[in-house]
């Protein structure tokens, strides 16, 4: 799956929500769609940093080799979503 991420980032100079956010408790992030903690992680050194007490929402940083960053989450991004794969008989 990252090889097709970094190939998103070559199209374009953003960044891309990964649908994770601390919104409902300060520093325990949970994916949206479940509601669910967050066990994997891939966090930038020194985040999630909450900077100046605003930044609740998880996104895919190409300035920091595609590892995660805590932002605002009413900053302008891509997003990635999740999806059932094709089945194939
Ligand atoms: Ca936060
Ligand atoms: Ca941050």
């Amino acid at each position: 799956m990252i090889q097709r991420v970094k190939r998103m980032f070559k199209k374009g100079d953003r960044s891309y929500w990964i649908g994770a956010s601390d919104l409902q408790h300060e520093g325990t992030f949970r994916w949206e769609g479940t509601g669910q903690k967050v066990k994997f992680n891939d966090w930038s050194s020194h985040q999630p940093d909450n900077y100046r007490g605003r930044e609740d929402c998880a996104h895919l940083w190409k300035k920091r080799g595609y590892r995660w960053n805590d932002m605002p989450c009413t900053s302008k991004s891509g997003y990635i979503c999740q999806r059932k794969a094709k089945e194939y008989d």
